[in-house]
């Protein structure tokens, strides 16, 4: 007797087990590394009783390729412009439901229409956050005098020479963005005559160039072991927040722009979860916690307002006006990518 009673109890615990499991739902939230605030994923897990997943990527190029190539679905990715293009093109994005997100009247209208040019009626990009690219550099390797001109051209400076200590992103469009802004082009111009003169200028950058990342230069700037490194500018102003001796500046050339947004793909499983938490991101507090963390521009206005003045008169997260208008929001190129893609393999290859 006193086994059968043993058995219906464990039957009943694993039963009892097995509903509260099928209860707790998982979100997979596919996204750049040190791009979102744990403390808010915490919470949004506590409020629906859920849990949210978040695998890493550093370059939208890996994250579009994973998205193709496997068969894991991801419920939300967080792509740049040009990829929302490419992966609406692609039909793998879910059109948004604007009646599910209640907090999308906190995005900034300018920013919309900005961000209608790489996606059409705002159909289906959460703008998530905006930034630039500039040179993060360690204060002890890098001397007054090497960082005067304030320019791009550093990177190809006789300091590094022979020294293996200088890193470029694991970006085409970051990399070849530079060196054709640095000649006076466009970060979208892939005429000839322009990737011509972005090869020439990458050629000299390239030997001090040890290696083309998006991800260690972020502690070996830090370290030491890197000296100078190109960088987006929220990750290079979260190192300096950790770690003393690091400088980070925009060239005086200019630079790339880029917007990305939080996009629900057609494959997800859990729809109505990534609506509560895309929603939930654009809560105001919400927003303004997460960009105070991860240390971007938000274009969330109402967000934007509650922030300390000390962190929106930031020029390296908002740069003025006249600093802007030198600056180029990365555009979707379609076929044209081709030529461009090839350089930097060119140079990388090298
Ligand atoms: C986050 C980097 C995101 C910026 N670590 C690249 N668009």
């Amino acid at each position: 007797m006193k086994r059968v009673l043993i058995a219906i109890l464990l039957l009943a615990a694993l039963l009892l087990g097995g509903a509260c499991q099928k209860k707790v739902r998982t979100l997979y939230v596919f996204n750049w590394s040190d791009y979102m605030d744990p403390e808010l994923v915490q919470e949004f897990e506590r409020l629906h009783n859920c849990r949210v997943r978040i695998p890493t990527y550093d370059s939208n190029e890996n994250m579009f390729a994973k998205i193709e190539s496997t068969r894991q679905s991801f419920d939300i990715a967080v792509p740049s412009g040009d990829h929302v293009t490419l992966l609406a093109q692609k039909g793998y994005l879910e059109p948004l439901d604007k009646q599910k997100l209640g907090n999308w009247i906190n995005l900034d209208a300018k920013l919309l229409e900005k961000a209608a040019r790489f996606d059409p009626g705002n159909q289906y990009a959460v703008p998530y956050f905006w930034g630039l690219t500039g040179l993060l550099y360690n204060k002890k390797q890098v001397p007054a005098e090497v960082l005067a001109t304030q320019s791009w051209s550093i990177l190809g400076h006789s300091h590094f020479s022979g020294k293996q200590k200088v890193t470029m992103l694991e970006d085409a469009r970051e990399v070849v963005g530079a060196a054709l802004v640095h000649r006076g082009y466009g970060v979208n111009d892939t005429s000839p005559g322009a990737l011509a003169a972005a090869s020439e200028i990458l050629a000299i950058w390239d030997k001090n160039i040890t290696q083309y990342d998006s991800e260690s230069y972020k502690n070996e700037v830090a370290d030491g072991t890197t000296w100078l490194a190109q960088a987006y500018n929220g990750d290079a102003l979260q190192q300096m927040e950790l770690k003393e001796d690091l400088g980070f500046f925009l060239p005086v050339e200019g630079t790339s722009l880029w917007m990305d947004s939080m996009v629900i793909l057609k494959s997800s499983q859990n729809k109505e979860l990534a609506y509560e938490f895309l929603n939930f991101l654009l809560d105001a507090e919400n927003a303004r916690k997460n960009a105070d963390y991860v240390m971007y521009a938000t274009p969330n206005a109402e967000a934007y307002k509650m922030q300390d003045p000390a962190f929106t008169g930031n020029p390296l997260i908002y740069p003025p006006a006249d600093y802007l208008d030198k600056c180029q929001m990365i555009e979707f190129l379609g076929d044209r990518i081709k030529p461009l893609n090839d350089l930097f393999e060119q140079i990388r290859m090298n």
